[in-house]
């Protein structure tokens, strides 16, 4: 049977969805870890490994390869109960996953990664995180009232539109910097994500 590899970086919220949807669903895999600024980048993206440039990749174990967090959320999510049958249901899905690769990663992910990484320090003026602070509450306003009255984006079950959100929302108050006690819906919902058997947290190395 062929095996899938996913080129991963730990630290990333991006490639943390795909590690995520891969422990929920039990599926095994093969893990190459792959941090910022690490040798095995570098030597993953000389061998090819990463035709985007940018993890995380699922190398399919038979010459196939996927790129793009979300659209592997997409392919390994098919025929699951984690992507609705329904194409108005897959639609609402696939705008929550369009918002959060367009608006909420730029933002989010963005201001955590200025003041997390070193090197980009310097890109961290008062300005600029003021700038994303406040833009990263109104974007986090819009998951509570896309949340009010339903436990799940998309209604009375999880979505890989949850994962893909969940991805940088989870550490959007300890790396981000944002102000979760605002948001009590989003945090239950946090913790709805933390409870569903199979979940492991960013931290969690496979
Ligand atoms: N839209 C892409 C973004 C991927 C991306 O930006 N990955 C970053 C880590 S979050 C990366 O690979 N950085 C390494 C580099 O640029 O060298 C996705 O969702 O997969």
């Amino acid at each position: 049977m062929t095996e899938m590899t996913l080129y991963s970086m730990p630290s990333s919220g991006n490639s943390y969805k795909v590690r995520l949807l891969l422990a929920l669903l039990g599926r095994a895999y093969v893990h190459v870890p792959c941090e910022a600024g690490s040798v095995a980048l570098s030597e993953a993206k000389a061998e090819g490994k990463a035709p985007l440039g940018k993890l995380p990749v699922l190398h399919l174990g038979d010459g196939r390869v996927l790129n793009e967090s979300d659209a592997i959320l997409w392919y390994l999510g098919a025929g699951t109960a984690w992507v609705p049958r329904e194409p108005f249901d897959q639609a609402r899905m696939l705008s929550w996953m369009f918002f959060e690769q367009n608006r909420h990663e730029p933002v989010i992910a963005v201001r955590a990664a200025l003041r997390c990484y070193p090197e980009r320090a310097h890109q961290a003026t008062p300005e600029r995180m003021a700038a994303l602070l406040q833009e990263g509450h109104a974007l986090l306003a819009l998951m509570e009232d896309g949340l009010a009255g339903q436990d799940w984006f998309c209604g009375a079950s999880p979505t890989i539109a949850d994962i893909a959100l969940f991805g940088y929302t989870c550490t959007a108050g300890t790396r981000g910097g944002f102000d979760m006690a605002r948001f009590p819906g989003l945090q239950a919902w946090c913790a709805r994500m933390a409870a569903l058997p199979g979940f492991v947290s960013l931290e969690h190395q496979p």
